[in-house]
């Protein structure tokens, strides 16, 4: 009966050692077998024409020029909450989480500047030029 328990005892040690020696053999066999293609988490979408990236505590691009109509789109790649809000009262994102977005139809030409309320040294400005019908309509 002693010598049971006794046993049984050694084999609950004995089975998570085996597994952690084959779980750390596994892993480096994975990164030195050249099939193993690691997975990233990480979006790899490119910025768009009208998008503008919140990054590094800054809107880039810090001017963009777009024609009345365009829908602007701001993306937060930050680790850390943002706002998109004009100077003037035209508009306001309120909190952009990150990897949140925000998009806003600029449909009158003019030169709007904007900032982050929480962080004064980031500011930016959207231009907005009068959209002009092509020739011939
Ligand atoms: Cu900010």
């Amino acid at each position: 009966m002693k010598k049971t328990n006794h046993f049984a005892g050694i084999r609950i040690l004995i089975a998570p050692a085996l597994l952690f020696i084959f779980l750390i053999l596994n892993g480096c066999m994975n990164t030195n077998n050249p099939t193993y293609t690691k997975t990233s988490t990480t979006t790899t979408g490119t910025q768009g024409a009208n998008e503008v990236y919140i990054q590094g505590m800054a809107f880039s691009p810090v001017t963009l020029t777009v024609t009345a109509g365009t829908t602007v789109t701001w993306t937060n790649k930050d680790a850390m909450t943002h706002t998109v809000t004009s100077d003037s009262p035209l508009f306001d994102s309120g909190n952009i989480a990150v990897n949140g977005v925000y998009s806003y139809t600029f449909n009158t030409a003019g030169t709007f500047a904007y900032h982050c309320t929480y962080h004064p040294s980031m500011k930016a400005t959207v231009i907005v030029n009068p959209y002009v019908a092509p020739s011939g309509y």
